[in-house]
């Protein structure tokens, strides 16, 4: 799953349209080299980032999730808020990535349930202002993969179907550094859930640290190692920015396995 961030500061200038033919055009880049998925998001959900309003993120996005649909590229939008993610489902996308598993719009849940599409639902405390505030764990794996399950149950009572869910830990959302290794670690636990998975560690801060303070553009070839053990546990997608030596770590990871 190739990354497409349409928010104005992946774009050094222009006007809306130039940048959703920027956007577009890096989508199918991303294709281009193999990615089988472009993600589409218009809110940056990075810790200490201020929420744009719904019909901002609509406007950055649709016109980027319309232009890679036209082009059969299967497109996912990365939004927590049902009427993004109805709007970006009628532009073409066939998967919602909610970050928030569905606790940050009461109306989500519902609402994909009405729609012909796969659900990521992911680990998520709180919004991107307060998260870090909230990466308080009483035993990482267990407290995650509870309320991973919990979210899981809330999306089947409103009606998603179980094989249309994919699970996701939510590296670095609500969690220290330590928190994303001790889960990276115990990935084999998450493949009993039963569901698809999807881990999102690119070019992450914690990534970063271990790499004395590297700046993101820089933490491809350790994302890549991350993108080898994931395939190594049979894991479905792994959500990244660069994908040619990504797709090379999960060749030699699926040759490796460890399921
Ligand atoms: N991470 C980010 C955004 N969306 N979605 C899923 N499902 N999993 C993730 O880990 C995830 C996500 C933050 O990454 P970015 O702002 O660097 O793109």
């Amino acid at each position: 799953m190739g990354v497409v961030n349409a928010t104005p500061d992946s774009f050094s200038d222009g006007g809306q349209l130039q940048s959703a033919d920027a956007a577009v055009a890096h989508g199918l880049d991303l294709v281009s080299l193999g990615a089988s998925i472009v993600d589409v998001g218009g809110e940056s959900t990075r810790p200490g980032a201020d929420r744009v309003s719904g019909d901002e993120e609509r406007r950055r996005t649709l016109p980027v999730v319309s232009g890679l649909a036209r082009q059969d590229v299967t497109v996912s939008i990365d939004t927590m808020r049902a009427e993004t993610a109805a709007a970006a489902v009628d532009a073409g996308a066939s998967i919602v990535n909610d970050v928030s598993g569905g606790m940050a719009d009461p109306d989500m849940l519902d609402s994909v349930a009405e729609m012909d599409v796969d659900y990521v639902v992911m680990h998520w405390r709180a919004q991107s202002r307060t998260m870090q505030a909230e990466a308080v764990y009483d035993d990482v794996v267990k407290d995650v993969m509870d309320e991973l399950l919990r979210r899981r149950h809330a999306a089947v009572a409103a009606g998603i179907h179980p094989e249309r869910i994919i699970l996701d830990p939510g590296i670095g959302f609500s969690k220290l550094g330590e928190h994303n290794w001790t889960l990276l670690r115990a990935l084999g636990q998450f493949t009993t859930l039963g569901h698809r998975l999807l881990v999102g560690v690119s070019r992450k801060k914690f990534l970063g640290d271990l790499l004395d303070g590297r700046p993101p553009a820089e933490r491809d070839a350790a994302t890549a190692a991350v993108s080898a053990w994931c395939a190594s546990h049979g894991i479905w997608g792994v959500r990244t920015h660069e994908v040619r030596s990504q797709l090379d770590a999960i060749a030699v990871g699926s040759r490796l396995p460890l399921h």
